[in-house]
């Protein structure tokens, strides 16, 4: 008796630690996009000159959508915004022109979509102190590239993971707790009439 209950629970067991191991693997998958491995210009550098932006990767970028509107990098000083262009994403970089203004502190805020599907982001400020007489631009009063909250509202698939994880790992408990059950009722079965089983 003892062995056939063992046999009975062999699968719900089973089940439980599969379940167990997606329910602690989802979050260390989670964990595991891209980062950001170096900046042009480099952040704190002071550039005399500059035409572009530069963002690379540990992993190629996903790009969502026929614009790319799934990366956004602005660039601000004070209110203003300095893009000159749109993200362009190649393999693992994210690029944007710019045309930059006076002389002072620039910061970078960007955000594009991992190899993983996850949604990034991040900050850095630069130097910018041009020679005198240099054009500047008077930047925007708007992030150049479209509406910049569309990339933001990107879903993370985090929480469906998350999500998932937990919902098996219900699910597998709720299958031991039958197992359990069925098992206990099948053996109070064998002192019932003969052929019920
Ligand atoms: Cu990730």
């Amino acid at each position: 008796m003892a062995m056939s209950l063992r046999s009975r629970l062999a699968p719900a067991l089973v089940v439980l630690g599969f379940g167990t191991l997606l329910a602690l693997g989802a979050p260390l998958a989670a964990s595991a996009h891209d980062q950001l491995e170096s900046t042009d210009p480099a952040e704190g550098a002071t550039v005399e000159s500059l035409d572009a932006i530069t963002l690379t990767f540990s992993g190629t970028l996903l790009s969502i959508g026929e614009d790319q509107r799934s990366a956004a990098i602005q660039v601000t000083s004070g209110d203003r915004f300095y893009e000159a262009g749109c993200p362009v994403l190649v393999d693992n970089t994210a690029t944007t022109d710019v045309a930059l203004g006076g002389a002072g502190t620039y910061d970078v805020l960007w955000q594009v979509v991992s190899s993983d599907g996850h949604t990034i982001s991040g900050e850095y400020s630069f130097d910018y102190a041009p020679a005198d007489g240099t054009e500047q631009s008077e930047g925007s009063a708007t992030p150049l590239c479209g509406d910049s909250t569309a990339a933001a509202d990107q879903p993370s698939d985090d929480a469906v993971l998350i999500g998932a994880a937990f919902t098996i790992g219900a699910l597998a408990i709720i299958g031991v707790v039958v197992a359990i059950i069925f098992g206990r009722r099948r053996n109070a079965g064998g002192f019932g009439p003969p052929g019920q089983d």
